[in-house]
């Protein structure tokens, strides 16, 4: 393993920390506001997160990676098997492990799955209440998720907003840093994400086309950029593909007179114009991997392997 951390020479501490929970409770709305930084998607549909994204903040002596993960829920298909096991591929790799649930609403089955899962794991946990901003008895429902760790001795606890208590996030961040075992560093200290420009440039796309899209087709979709040049002047040009899994698909994408793909496209570059500082010209096209989602070679191939 390189050692990045030859700054000082002062011991550095460093390691990697799970952010799990349930779909859809604010998992990498809290990983990107940990880093200040967006690394990865959110919307408001379930199981936006596919695929365990490592985000990274360093300080002068340590080095926390945070592992984004899907959400834990029960698998329809060869999709949903592989995300629910980038958890516990996460879980079994990390040195400690933060549990987001959703404060608004009581636990549910899903959140029951997950509570099974980190029960009796012996590392570090600490239950986060989120949406603390939106709920009308987050006491009482902390209390319910807590009751579903009974036994478990050396908890940590926080109820916050991921989406709008910047202190707390900080707070919580700096707790877990103290925590860190003694290390190098595993990433440059530049580092913001362990994913390549065009992997997070495609997760934005997706973002975007999950927002736009209704019923089933959010889940058929899958976004990958292909080539990423810069022009003399500054301006990034990216070409992408949104992939859907059959033809009846490609129109219901693209839209009435090419109008849909259009808006996704939009909004996708303002989004990476404004994190990546410079003109985006953004061209995608719209194409059919047969069933993709239930075919492990196809899977592999979109990078979810
Ligand atoms: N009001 C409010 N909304 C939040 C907060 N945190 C997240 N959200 C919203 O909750 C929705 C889901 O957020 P995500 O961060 O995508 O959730 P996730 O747990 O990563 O979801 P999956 O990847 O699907 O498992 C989005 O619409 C967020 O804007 C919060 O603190 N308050
Ligand atoms: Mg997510």
């Amino acid at each position: 393993m390189t050692d990045f951390s030859s700054r000082t020479d002062a011991p550095t501490h460093s390691g990697f920390v799970a952010i799990i929970g349930k779909p859809n409770v604010g998992k990498s709305t809290l990983l990107n506001a940990f880093l200040g930084v967006k690394v990865a998607p959110t919307s408001p549909r379930p199981q936006t997160t596919r695929k365990g994204v490592r985000g990274i903040y360093t300080t002068d002596e340590a080095q926390l990676v945070f592992v984004d993960t899907p959400g834990i829920h029960k698998p329809k298909d060869a999709m949903g098997k592989y995300m629910n096991q980038e958890v516990n591929t996460a879980l079994a790799d990390v040195d400690a492990v933060v549990w987001v649930v959703d404060l608004r609403h009581p636990p549910t089955d899903e959140d029951k799955m997950v509570a099974r899962q980190i029960r009796e794991l012996p590392k570090p946990l600490t239950l986060v209440g989120n949406k603390l901003d939106v709920a009308k008895y987050p006491d009482e429902a902390m209390k319910l998720y807590r009751a579903l760790l009974e036994g478990r001795e050396e908890l940590g606890e926080v109820m916050l907003s991921a989406q709008n208590s910047p202190a707390q996030v900080q707070a919580l961040r700096d707790q877990l840093i103290t925590e860190l075992p003694e290390n190098p560093f595993f990433f440059p200290r530049g580092a913001s994400s362990d994913q390549s420009r065009e992997q997070w440039a495609a997760e934005i796309i997706r973002e975007e086309a999950m927002k736009k899209l209704r019923d089933e087709l959010p889940y058929a979709v899958a976004t990958r950029v292909n080539t990423w040049t810069e022009r003399d002047d500054g301006l990034q040009r990216i070409e992408g593909e949104i992939i859907v899994e059959k033809n009846a698909h490609k129109g219901m994408v693209i839209g009435a007179g090419g109008k849909q793909l259009r808006e996704i496209g939009q909004a996708a570059r303002k989004q990476l114009e404004v994190f990546l500082n410079h003109k985006v010209y953004l061209g995608l096209e719209v194409i059919v991997i047969n069933g993709w989602r239930e075919d492990v070679e196809a899977l592999r191939e979109l990078g979810y392997e």
